[in-house]
């Protein structure tokens, strides 16, 4: 056993010994795999732990597999995002206008009962948005945290025409509660501090029904310095300049690949985190090309279009390169 497990890896183990269900052993099992520190000490542990969710995977009987594949929702396109929030302020809403799922949008809480996926297209990209069950005052439906672990970015949605400040923090101390904490990093020895940290981007939803927008303000002025904040009324106001603010908050960049004497496909991107280099789009573009890659050619941020380029070049969004093996 590795020294230098985490108080937090030790917790999700004591859990874990006092799960009943195989869905809260695979859940307990997932967080400590969540928690444990990314190094060769804890390789060997990593993997143990892989294979014991393997096994207890294929043990699900079926209604149990149904409610394991909603806690586990396979990635795609440019970035993840989970919607959270409490009862009744949106949510499906939002995911019914920005993408072409078709969640149920009701007028009474608790509707929502599974994770459910849609892409939604940002410009020449697209952007998986899952619509969550609620996360309010009561104990969320116990494998929702795993989702919002595993995504790159959340959106909090509150109610506007309702006390958006104390939605937002009661959501937040839930959050924390599990260990995930929003926005920048904040390093803290306290035992129970957060570990996972997502970007995120508060969304004041039903602006509609915000008088005078005195509810949109006090809540930009309580969280504009720590987060984004946004006025939305997933009905018909603001749902543009929310699909901007999702594509900055990801951080992410698109280049565009041409052979020589080509064109780019202009319509078909790498999506890159912000700050990756030509090593990074050569590998993402295929594993060997890392390392066989000799120089590319750069057009876009380069000074000179078509100037050489090193591995190390650090990419902007729309540039286009020509790798060269
Ligand atoms: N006026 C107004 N009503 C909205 C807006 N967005 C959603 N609603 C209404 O609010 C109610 C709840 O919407 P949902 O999208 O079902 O809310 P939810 O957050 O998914 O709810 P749960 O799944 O129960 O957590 C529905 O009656 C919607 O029509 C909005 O921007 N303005
Ligand atoms: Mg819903």
């Amino acid at each position: 056993m590795p020294a230098n497990l985490t108080p937090e890896y030790i917790a999700a183990e004591k859990n874990f010994r006092m799960a009943k269900t195989t869905l809260e052993k695979i859940a307990c099992l997932e967080e400590m795999l969540s928690v444990m520190p990314k190094h060769k000490g804890t390789d060997h542990l990593r993997a143990d732990l892989r294979t014991k969710i393997a096994k207890l995977t294929q043990s699900l009987d079926k209604k149990s597999a149904t409610q394991r594949a909603s806690m586990m929702i396979e990635k795609s396109g440019a970035g993840q995002v989970a919607i959270i929030g409490p009862p009744n302020t949106g949510k499906s809403q939002i995911v019914d206008s920005l993408t072409k799922a078709t969640p149920t949008v009701a007028a009474y809480p608790f509707t929502t009962q599974a994770a459910t996926p849609g892409m939604m297209a940002f410009e020449n990209i697209q952007i998986q948005l899952i619509d969550m069950p609620p996360w309010g005052e009561q104990a969320p439906e116990w494998w929702l945290p795993n989702i919002v672990r595993r995504a790159d970015a959340l959106l909090l949605v509150v109610d506007l025409s309702q006390d958006p400040i104390a939605q937002t923090e009661a959501l937040v101390t839930r959050l924390n509660e599990k260990r995930i904490g929003i926005g920048k990093r904040v390093e803290s020895t306290e035992e129970d501090a957060p570990v996972n940290f997502k970007k995120a981007l508060i969304v004041g939803n039903k602006s509609d029904l915000d008088e005078g927008g005195a509810n949109y303000r006090a809540l930009e002025s309580r969280y504009g310095g720590q987060l984004p904040v946004i006025s939305l009324s997933a009905i018909g106001q603001g749902l543009d300049e929310l699909r901007l603010k999702i594509f900055q908050m990801l951080d992410i960049i698109r280049v565009y690949t041409k052979t020589p004497g080509g064109k780019p496909d202009m319509t078909d991107p790498i999506t890159l985190d912000n700050g990756s280099t030509l090593e990074d789009a050569a590998i993402s573009v295929h594993k060997d090309f890392g390392k066989k890659m000799k120089y590319a050619r750069i057009w876009g941020s380069g000074k000179f279009d078509g100037v050489m380029v090193k591995r190390d070049h650090v990419l902007q969004d729309g540039d286009i390169i020509e790798l060269h093996a």
